[in-house]
């Protein structure tokens, strides 16, 4: 009884201290954006759309930035946006096909030009281009229509916005004056965001980019105004900040650019894994935005793999598309796109609704799980005979996934011999997973 006082001060100190988990702990986040969350880690896999202005260029969707367009020209180019191929039922039948289950698409990137009808700026693609239409609404209709929920991508940093002064680290060079109003630019994102989470119905949420532009605490982005506006307007929409830091208060994913969660490949990625649904954003070359000379697509059999490695940490894999100026998908992606889908529809049951398994990530592979059904993905691993730590709990059945070939289990104290049926002795680009189903006695969690 004498401890109780002693102890409350310190377990209250201690919360205080760690901004993180109070960020993410659970009481203050309504059912509607718990039941949410639980969706997304259920997804598992989600289609990225970059598409605007650059485009046109075929230079990715830095181009302003990179080859240092002032804001004028690209206002010219702007006004030549014309994408008369564009068909949001074709482009939702493609992701359908590919099996994600959500697209995030740029709404408006860093070069400032919106994707969508605003009333908060003329700079908008149904007012300044010949095409007049507003492919995020036929595009949110569609995935209406089919079943899938869309994202928006939103850009926080500006490169033509007069307001988005002080400057950050880069839109240098793009010939705005210098001075500006912060506060009004940052009233511009709160009535976009509004126009965006009033007018296409219900959506998934906003994935924010930019703000490590110009890194908090220097400047204020008001991110408890603008993320208590987005709740209030639609209590189920998810926040997913692509700051590179930890989760923040109201957030709700914690998004890794090109690398898996933790691995700090690219440089920029915390290593810091919060306990939010996670998610891998990934080129499928080396661009976001089309790059007309960009022929680096990465495999069918190294996208698998990298879906299944995602799923194995608890992640989603958002992967990237750069639709071309005239609204067509490069044939390149929507191969690899129909390819995966094609591999999903047998081996989704691995991956859809799962979370991560009992064996942490190896080099051999990964392990997912669904009730008492643990995955067991053998990406890479030369040998028959694979041998795994204790799953705790004892295995009474074991099948190769695709075609329920038994699978030889020798149980001990310390782990479980599995040996793979004989002619699959690696796991290479015709099998690039070989899935092995453990049925485990039922355990406590
Ligand atoms: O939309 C796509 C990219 O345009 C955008 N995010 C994806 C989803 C993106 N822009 N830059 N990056 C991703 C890489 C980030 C680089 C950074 Fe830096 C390193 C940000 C901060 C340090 C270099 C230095 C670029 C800005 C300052």
């Amino acid at each position: 009884m004498m401890r109780a006082p002693r102890l409350l001060p310190l377990w209250l100190g201690a919360s205080l201290l760690s901004r993180g988990l109070a960020a993410q702990a659970t009481d203050s986040v309504p059912p509607e954006r718990l039941a949410a969350r639980q969706w997304y880690r259920d997804a598992k896999f989600g289609m990225f759309i970059h598409w605007g202005v650059y485009s046109l260029l075929g230079q990715g969707e830095w181009v302003m930035q990179n080859r240092e367009i002032p804001v004028g020209p690209y206002e010219w180019l702007a006004g030549t946006f014309n994408p008369i191929k564009f068909d949001a039922r074709e482009w939702v039948s493609v992701a359908k096909a590919a099996g994600v289950r959500y697209i995030t698409i740029t709404s408006r990137h860093h070069d400032g030009f919106s994707m969508f009808a605003t009333k908060a700026t003329r700079y908008n693609i149904v007012d300044w281009t010949p095409f007049k239409r507003d492919p995020l609404k036929e595009l949110a209709d569609e995935c209406h229509r089919q079943g899938l929920k869309l994202f928006f991508y939103y850009s926080q940093l500006d490169w033509h916005h007069p307001d988005y002064w002080p400057r950050g680290g880069t839109g240098h060079k793009t010939g705005r004056p210098e001075n500006g109003d912060w506060s009004r630019y940052l009233d511009f994102l709160d009535s976009q965001l509004t126009e965006l989470l009033t007018n296409y119905g219900p959506i998934g949420g906003i994935w924010f980019d930019g703000m490590w532009d110009k890194p908090s605490p220097d400047a204020d982005w008001r991110l408890p105004r603008t993320y208590a506006l987005i709740h209030r307007l639609q209590p189920a929409a998810l926040i997913v900040p692509n700051h590179h830091q930890a989760p923040l208060p109201g957030e709700d994913v914690q998004t890794f650019e090109q690398d898996l969660p933790g691995a700090n490949t690219a440089g920029f990625n915390t290593e810091e894994i919060g306990r939010l649904p996670l998610e891998t954003s990934l080129t499928m070359n080396d661009s976001w935005g089309f790059n007309i000379t960009d022929r680096r697509y990465k495999s069918v059999p190294e996208l698998i793999r990298y879906l299944v490695k995602a799923a194995g940490r608890d992640a989603n894999l958002l992967l990237n598309i750069g639709p071309r100026p005239d609204g067509t998908i490069p044939p390149e992606a929507e191969e690899r796109l129909r390819e995966l889908g094609r591999w999903l529809t047998t081996y989704g049951g691995s991956i859809y609704g799962t979370r991560r398994g009992p064996i942490s990530p190896r080099d051999w592979g990964v392990t997912t799980e669904r009730g008492d059904t643990v995955f067991v993905h053998v990406l890479d691993w030369p040998d028959r005979v694979l041998a795994l730590p204790t799953l705790g709990a004892r295995v009474v059945g074991a099948r190769m996934f695709a075609t329920g070939e038994r699978v030889e289990v020798k149980q001990s104290e310390t782990g479980v011999v599995l040996t793979l049926p004989a002619g699959r002795q690696t796991s290479g680009a015709e099998d690039p997973d070989r899935v092995v189903v453990l049925t485990v006695e039922a355990r406590r969690k």
